[in-house]
């Protein structure tokens, strides 16, 4: 994934557009995409890429998720 579409991609799933994706809007983002398994799961995954532990993916972090 280049870095103009891994920013696109944060840009759909950061819905407030703070610049940190939140717990809630990345259940919100899998749930659009019609994950049918265990929300919750799926993430706390998401959230092991939270190198910082502050509970929000920053656009560093994301691009460490999705490289
Ligand atoms: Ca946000
Ligand atoms: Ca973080």
């Amino acid at each position: 994934m280049t870095e103009t579409e891994a920013k696109e991609l944060f840009d759909r799933i950061d819905a407030d557009g703070d610049g940190q994706i939140n717990i809630v809007e990345l259940a919100n983002h899998f749930k659009r995409e019609g994950y049918q398994g265990k929300l919750r799961d799926k993430v706390k995954t998401a959230l092991e890429a939270d190198a910082n532990h502050d509970r929000v993916i920053d656009f560093n972090e994301f691009q460490q998720m999705v490289k």
